[in-house]
C-alpha cells in the first residue's frame, strides 16, 4: 500500500505513484538520465528533522551528506523559517541596482567581512552577492578579467583550475570546473581556461613517494603550466580547498604551502572556491582559514543559509576590491537576486545559529577529531583501501584488493552498489566512482556519528556479501 500525501486545502492528496507519474511527467532533474529515472520512479523526500529525511514511504534515512553538502545547521530550524516570514513581510524583495539598498544585505556584507578574518595582507571588506555557487564562479571570472584590464594588462586572460575540480554548471562554472562529461557535453571549456591534475594522492603519487613531496609536486603542475602559456598571460589559479563533487579529494599538507608561493611569484590571483568547504564543514569559518592560504577571491554558497533558501556570493579581497572601486567605473555585472533581502536575512539566522551554538569550535574540536578516528578506523573493512576525514567530511575508497590497493573495474559500478544498500538501509552516502563520501550535518551529535559509522559498515557488510555472491570478491 502505499503512503497518502498530505498536500495544501486546496489541493487533492496525491499518492506517491501519482507524485511520480507527474514528475517524470513534468520535472527534468539535473545530472539525470531522464528515461531512466522515469522508468524507475524517483524516491519523494517528505519532510526532514535534525539529521534524518524520511520519503513518502516513511523510511527514515540519515542524511550523511546534508541535502547536498549544505544544510549545516540541520532541517527543522524554526529560527531560519521564521527569518524568512518575517522579512518576507518587511520587505519580501527589492533590488539593488539602482542605488538602492536593504537592511539585511548590508547586515550580512558586514556580518561575513568579519567572519573572513583577514590573512597576511588579504582583507575581505566586500561581498558580491549572487544566488547561487555558479552564479558566484561566473562573478568571480568577470571581476578577475576586468581586475587585469583595469590594471593594463588585457592580455592576463587565462584561469588555470584542476580536473575533477567543480565549479558549477552554468558555462563559465563548468568551464572553470574539470568533470570531463560536463565538458564533453557543452563543447567546454570556453577559451581562456585550462586544468592541471588533481592532487590525489591515492591515485596520482609515485610508488614510494611520501604525501609530503607528491604534494609539492602537484603544486609543481601549476607552476609548470604557468610557464607553459607564459605566466603574463596567466590571470588567476582557482581551486576548491578540499575538492568536494571530486570525491572529497584532500590535499597533502603541503600543497597549499607551495601553491601560495607559486602564485605570489608570478603575482596571479587566487580564487578559493569555498561554496562546501566555507560555515564550519573544515571547523573554520572559511577552507582557507584552515590551511592558511592568502586567497584575493573566495566562492561561498549552500550553507550561508544552510539550503533553506539559495544564496552565494564572493568574497572580494582588497587587492581586487581596491583596483575595482577606484578604477573600475560601473561593473556591468550583477543579478536580479543580488542581495535579496529574504535570503540574506535567512543568512543572517543560519549564521546566528551557528554562532549560538558555537558549530564552527564544535566540528574542529569535537566532531572531526572524533570522525578521523571512527572514520579512519573503516580501514580495517575487507572492501576499503583508505579511509581520510577533513573536518567534517570524508571520503572511501572500495578496492577488489585490500594488500594491493587494486581497483574494481570501473563497469561493475562497485560504488553504485553500496550507494543501493546505503538508501536502502536508511543512510544517505554519495559515491563518486568507488569513492564512498559524507558530509554531515554539523549539528550531529557523538552518538548520532556512532550511528552512522555503524550503518556505513552495515553497508559495507552487504556490498561484501553481493559482490562475493557475484564472484568479484
Ligand atoms: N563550487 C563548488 C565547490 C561546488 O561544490 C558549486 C561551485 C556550484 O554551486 P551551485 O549552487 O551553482 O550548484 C558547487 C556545487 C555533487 C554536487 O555531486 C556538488 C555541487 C552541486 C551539485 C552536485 O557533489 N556543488
Amino acid at each position: 500500500m502505499s503512503a497518502v500525501l498530505k498536500t495544501p486545502d486546496t489541493q487533492p492528496e496525491l499518492s506517491t505513484e501519482e507524485i511520480q507519474r507527474l514528475d517524470s511527467a513534468h520535472f527534468l532533474h539535473p545530472f539525470t538520465d531522464f528515461k531512466a529515472l522515469a522508468a524507475k520512479g524517483s524516491r519523494v523526500m517528505k519532510r526532514a528533522e535534525g539529521v534524518y529525511v524520511w520519503d513518502s514511504e516513511g523510511l527514515k534515512i540519515f542524511d550523511a551528506m546534508s541535502g547536498l553538502w549544505c544544510v549545516n545547521v540541520g532541517y527543522g530550524r524554526k529560527e531560519l523559517a521564521d527569518a524568512a516570514s518575517a522579512q518576507m513581510m518587511e520587505l519580501p524583495y527589492y533590488n539593488a541596482f539602482f542605488q538602492t539598498t536593504n537592511v539585511p544585505a548590508v547586515k550580512l556584507a558586514h556580518k561575513l567581512s568579519q567572519l573572513a578574518t583577514p590573512i597576511g595582507d588579504r582583507r575581505f571588506d566586500h561581498v558580491f552577492f549572487s544566488s547561487s555557487g555558479s552564479e558566484s564562479n561566473d562573478s568571480n571570472l568577470r571581476m578577475v578579467r576586468r581586475y587585469w584590464d583595469l590594471q593594463g594588462q588585457r592580455q592576463r586572460k587565462t584561469v588555470i583550475s584542476r580536473k575533477n575540480a567543480y565549479h558549477g554548471s552554468t558555462v563559465a562554472g563548468a568551464s572553470l570546473g574539470g568533470m570531463i562529461g560536463m565538458h564533453e557535453q557543452g563543447d567546454l571549456p570556453i577559451p581562456g581556461i585550462v586544468h592541471i591534475d588533481q592532487p590525489y594522492y591515492f591515485e596520482n603519487a609515485h610508488s614510494g613517494e611520501s604525501e609530503e613531496a607528491f604534494g609539492v609536486r602537484a603544486a609543481g603542475w601549476l607552476e609548470a603550466k604557468i610557464l607553459e602559456l607564459g605566466a603574463d598571460k596567466v590571470a588567476a589559479f582557482i581551486a576548491e580547498p578540499v575538492q568536494g563533487a571530486g570525491g572529497v579529494i584532500i590535499p597533502p599538507t603541503t600543497y597549499w604551502p607551495e601553491i601560495q608561493r607559486i602564485v605570489d611569484k608570478y603575482g596571479i590571483l587566487l580564487i578559493s572556491d569555498e561554496v562546501i568547504c566555507a560555515f564550519g564543514r573544515l571547523g573554520h569559518w572559511f577552507g582557507y582559514q584552515k590551511f592558511g592560504y592568502k586567497p584575493d577571491l573566495i566562492t561561498f554558497a549552500k550553507a550561508v543559509t544552510s539550503g533553506y533558501v539559495p544564496l552565494g556570493g564572493v568574497m572580494v579581497g582588497n587587492r581586487v576590491a581596491e583596483v575595482l572601486i577606484e578604477k573600475g567605473g560601473e561593473f556591468n555585472h550583477g543579478y536580479t537576486y543580488s542581495g535579496h533581502p529574504v535570503a540574506c536575512a535567512v543568512a543572517l539566522a543560519n549564521l546566528e545559529v551557528m554562532e549560538k551554538e558555537n558549530l564552527v569550535l564544535k566540528v574542529r574540536d569535537s566532531l572531526a577529531p572524533y570522525l578521523a578516528q571512527h572514520f579512519g578506523a573503516l580501514v580495517d573493512h575487507p572492501l576499503v583501501g583508505i579511509a581520510e576525514t577533513c573536518g567534517l567530511v570524508a571520503g572511501l575508497v572500495l578496492v577488489q584488493d585490500k594488500a594491493t590497493k587494486k581497483p574494481f573495474d570501473p563497469d561493475l559500478s562497485v560504488g553504485m552498489i553500496c550507494r543501493k544498500h546505503c538508501f536502502a538501509n536508511g543512510l544517505i552516502m554519495r559515491a563518486v566512482g568507488d569513492r564512498m563520501i559524507i558530509s554531515p550535518p554539523l549539528v550531529c551529535s557523538l552518538a548520532q556519528l556512532d550511528e552512522l559509522m555503524g550503518l556505513i559498515r552495515q553497508c559495507l557488510d552487504l556490498t561484501w556479501a553481493e559482490l562475493k555472491q557475484l564472484g568479484h570478491v
